[in-house]
């Protein structure tokens, strides 16, 4: 009989429901050395908590996520809630000695991230872990192109182009949902979606990105205040209740970046991309080759093996369902595919592994702060309109 290891989660909108998917399917494909145990789900609404913990498979209900972390049969805390509550929570966790594993981007600010890789460097002495929960980097083709770079196919990297493209809110009518105001979630398309596309472009390359220019915008400035929604499209429940309120994040933001090893990047984060649906792609341009990958075709990985002949040399499509492929031998066979929420599922895997294995889970709390960093020289560079702002070192 394997140990079990319990489980609290908070929250269970959008990334609950991704995170209880992980945690339900993850024993039943990957060879564990502990057994995850759904223990509890905190929400604030008693009703609707235990709603959601019966439809997701939670043992049992929290109303405060303090008595989640009191709870003796609970050893990790997942944190699905949205940015505002991230720094509180992780710190009262890691002090209270349970692992914890945190959604994106790690907190709102540069400070409240200091304090949460702080709490998880000095829990890491103690044999406690912590990791941001940066699921993109555990889509197959994602940690394939890593490889590639790794084993040096790719040589020294140029260019890097990276794009985070939606379109759920390009209806001007559509409601100030959270992910709208800067108060919980911090900033707009920059720390949603342009923090996954930071962390893969410095996952993949190896490399970090030494400094910043940037630009952000906000299109619609005004929408109809939500009616206690979270959703992303009209069809997932993104009611409109009564009045306007102010749009305080960006909707768009672009920006150029040095990475450490003296190559180029770009990278552009955006929800007002009329027809892209969650197109997060990047290319890789080296001395030896290229990789290029976009998430709409996520099994998909593009390889240009510059060595070659160029009579012969071109992009080729690399069709990473192999059992080979990183993660896919536990799924299914050649050509059958894997969908978005594989992603999570790979990530409570690696983080289970390293608790067990007492190694620090990737990437860290002290990656999420990095990440953090960038973000605000991009919102700063915007700003005050700067040339070139340098990312500062942890
Ligand atoms: C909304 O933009 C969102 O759900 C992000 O918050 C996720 O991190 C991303 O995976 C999909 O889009």
């Amino acid at each position: 009989m394997r140990p079990v290891i319990g489980v609290g989660m908070i929250g269970y909108a959008f990334m609950g429901r991704t995170h209880s998917q992980a945690w339900r399917s993850v024993d039943a494909f990957f060879d564990l050395p502990l057994k995850p145990a759904m223990v509890a789900l905190a929400g604030r609404s008693a009703e609707a908590t235990a709603q959601a913990a019966e439809k997701l498979g939670w043992a049992h209900v929290e109303t405060d996520w303090k008595h989640l972390i009191d709870r003796d049969d609970v050893q990790i805390i997942d944190i699905c809630t949205p940015g505002d509550s991230h720094a509180e929570i992780a710190v009262a966790a890691l002090e209270a000695g349970k692992h914890v594993i945190c959604e994106k981007p790690l907190a709102n600010t540069v400070a409240e991230a200091e304090a949460m890789a702080a709490a998880a460097r000095a829990a890491a002495a103690r044999g406690v872990r912590a990791m941001v929960a940066f699921n993109y980097r555990r889509v197959p083709a994602v940690a394939l192109a890593r490889k590639f770079v790794a084993e040096g196919r790719i040589g020294e990297i140029r260019h890097v182009r990276a794009q985070y493209l939606q379109d759920w809110i390009v209806e001007p009518e559509f409601p100030l949902v959270w992910r709208l105001q800067k108060d919980k979630a911090g900033s707009g398309a920059l720390g949603d979606i342009g923090a996954h596309i930071i962390d893969i472009a410095q996952y993949i390359t190896g490399e970090r990105l030494a400094g910043v220019s940037g630009l952000t915008e906000t299109f619609v400035k005004e929408r109809p205040l939500a009616a206690g929604s979270t959703g992303l499209s009209a069809g997932s429940g993104a009611g409109r209740g009564a009045g306007r309120g102010a749009v305080t994040v960006d909707d768009a933001a672009l920006f150029i970046g040095r990475l450490s090893g003296g190559g180029l990047a770009s990278f552009e984060a955006t929800r007002f991309a009329s027809g892209r649906k969650n197109a997060m792609r990047i290319e890789v341009n080296g001395s030896l080759g290229s990789l290029a990958f976009d998430f709409e075709a996520m099994n998909e990985l593009w390889f240009h093996d510059h060595t070659l002949d160029s009579a012969e040399a071109g992009f080729r499509r690399v069709l990473v369902t192999e059992p080979s492929h990183p993660y896919v031998g536990a799924w299914w066979p050649p050509g059958h595919g894997l969908g978005y929420e594989h992603s999570f599922t790979h990530e409570v895997k690696d983080f289970i592994e390293a608790i067990a294995a007492g190694t620090a889970p990737e990437p860290s709390f002290d990656e999420g702060l990095r990440v953090q960093r960038v973000l605000a020289a991009v919102e700063q560079s915007a700003a005050d309109g700067s040339r070139f702002t340098t990312v500062e070192d942890s």
